[in-house]
Formats: structure tokens, sequence, C-alpha cells
């Protein structure tokens, strides 16, 4: 395996801490395969002594084996294919003009203005008021779903076409995305109270999980999240994207819009995303996830 040669090695800074560019550069070139004793040799030509660069190498290494072993997708080498949404400004959704107000590509994540009206997010919460129940998150030991701290919020389900609201709703994502509506799972209501959130996490599913390995069955892999603000949140409860730095609040009528699989089949662990906490009022959201192939539950 070839080294990233010393011409393209961060710039030299000899000292007893080793600098965050220098971590970098030997956790990239560990998950390229390089060996210790070629990264050794660039590291001394540039200035730090042989043992110091050995234990760094081998401390470098330690953790992304750690990591290897626990989240593998984190050292993925993901490329996004070209994002499927339009890339910006007043676009037709089916019955609907909307407004793409932000797009970021590879990752590909977008904001979708307008996607609901005011009193089409006001329906989804009074048809979702009654049915709440707690909700769960894909099971890792057994297929299924389970109760789990990782997410505390109340949530109901729609079925595809349900009611004539969500066959709307399903109509204007498929015509952005360009996918159909059958690839689409049930569409999702969560309501979070004060306190209420999500902690960060992945929404494909693991293969080596049992309960990932189920629901792979039911329409492959998820490829698109879609979560709609059905209210404005007073304070607190942004989704936000710790690898991207980003934080959406959330806005009534809104959408945050990403893609984390790509047409080599990987998927793109730098979509982490989180509900953060709901400091002050409530927090109504719809998610639709969109899979690889037609869905069936
Ligand atoms: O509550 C949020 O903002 C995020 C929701 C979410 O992550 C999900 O539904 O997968």
């Amino acid at each position: 395996m070839t080294i990233v040669t010393a011409a393209a090695a961060p710039a030299t800074v000899p000292s007893t801490a080793l600098p965050a560019q220098w971590q970098d550069w030997i956790a990239n070139n560990i998950v390229q395969g390089c060996i210790d004793v070629d990264m050794v040799r660039v590291m001394v030509e540039n200035g730090f002594e042989p043992v110091f660069s050995a234990h760094a190498i081998s401390v470098v290494r330690a953790m992304t084996e750690r990591v290897r072993q626990q989240v593998p997708g984190m050292l993925t080498d993901y490329q996004a294919d070209a994002i499927r949404l339009p890339s910006s400004g007043r676009v037709r959704a089916a019955d609907r003009e909307v407004q793409i107000g932000f797009v970021l590509r590879n990752p590909n994540v977008a904001l979708i203005e307008n996607l609901l009206s005011d009193d089409e997010c006001a329906k989804m919460i009074q048809l979702s008021a009654g049915k709440l129940r707690r909700s769960e998150v894909v099971a890792t030991e057994q297929a299924g779903y389970e109760v789990s701290q990782v997410r505390t919020s109340d949530g109901t389900h729609f079925q595809r076409g349900e009611n004539a609201l969500v066959t709307r709703i399903e109509a204007r994502l498929a015509a952005l995305c360009g996918v159909p509506i059958e690839h689409g799972e049930p569409l999702q209501i969560l309501h979070y109270q004060p306190g209420g959130r999500y902690l960060p996490h992945h929404d494909y599913f693991e293969s080596d999980q049992i309960g990932g390995q189920a629901s792979l069955q039911q329409g492959g892999q998820r490829i698109i999240t879609v979560v709609t603000y059905l209210n404005d949140v007073p304070e607190g409860g942004d989704t936000t994207f710790p690898e991207l730095e980003l934080a959406i609040k959330p806005r009534r009528g809104c959408a945050v819009y990403f893609e984390y699989h790509n047409h080599a089949g990987q998927v793109d662990p730098r979509c982490l995303h989180a509900g953060e906490p709901v400091i002050r009022g409530e927090k109504w959201i719809a998610t639709k996830w969109i899979r690889k192939h037609p869905y069936h539950g």
C-alpha cells in the first residue's frame, strides 16, 4: 500500500504532543493500510523523534482499531452521489410549490421550506394526538423494535396513503426525491415534551445487528430521511448533525432532508444526527424514511 508522501504530510511541529493534523495523517494512512515503518520514516523526515513517532503511531492504530470494531462505518471513505433533490430555488412538488433553502453536497443535506401549510401541520398534529405511544428504536439483539433511553418521545405512524393528507405529503416527497411512493416507510409522527430528545444516531441499518438484518429484509437499506417540523419550538429541539457542525431550528412546515447511501451500496456515517432536548414548549415532527427498494413492513 502506498504511503502518503512526505510532501503531502502536514507542516512539521516537533513537540511532545502530536498535533491534530498529524493524528489525522496517521489515521488516514492506517485506514489505507500503510505500515508503521513507512509512517515513522516520513515523520522522522519531518522532524519528529523516531521513538516518539513509533509510539504515536501505535496509539493512533489502537484507537483506529477500536473504531473499526465498534463503528466500522466511520472508517468508510464515502463519496455521495449527485443529490436527488433539485439544487435550489422554487420547485413544484406535485400539488405544492416549495423552496429549497440550502443544499450541502457530499454529504447531501438540504432544507426544504414550505413543504406543508400551517393548516396541514395543525391537521397532522390533530390526527396524531389521540394515538401516541412511547417511541421505540430498532432493536439491536432481536428483530423488531424496543423502548430505549436513546429516544424519549411519543409517536405514532400513518400507513402509506392512510388518508388524503398523508397521500398528498407522500406525493410531494416522491416528486422531490424522484423515488416512487412505494419506497417510503409509514410516516412517523413524533411528539417531544420539554426535556424530550433523540440522542445522536444513524437512520441506516447496521447489517451486523439482528434487528438491522430483519429491517433490511423489508425493502433494503434506508437511503433518505425527511424530517418535517409541524410546529415552531420556542427554545431547544434543534436537529443537529455533530459531524457537520450543523443545527436546524424547527420551523413549522419546513423539512430537513438528508441522503446517506450511494450507488456503491455504502452508507454515510457523517449523517449522524440528533434531536436536541426541547427546553421550552413542545416539538412535533413527521419523519419519512425512504428505502432503496419498495417497502413492505
Ligand atoms: O427530532 C429530530 O429533530 C430528529 C428526529 C430523527 O432523528 C429521526 O426521526 O430519525
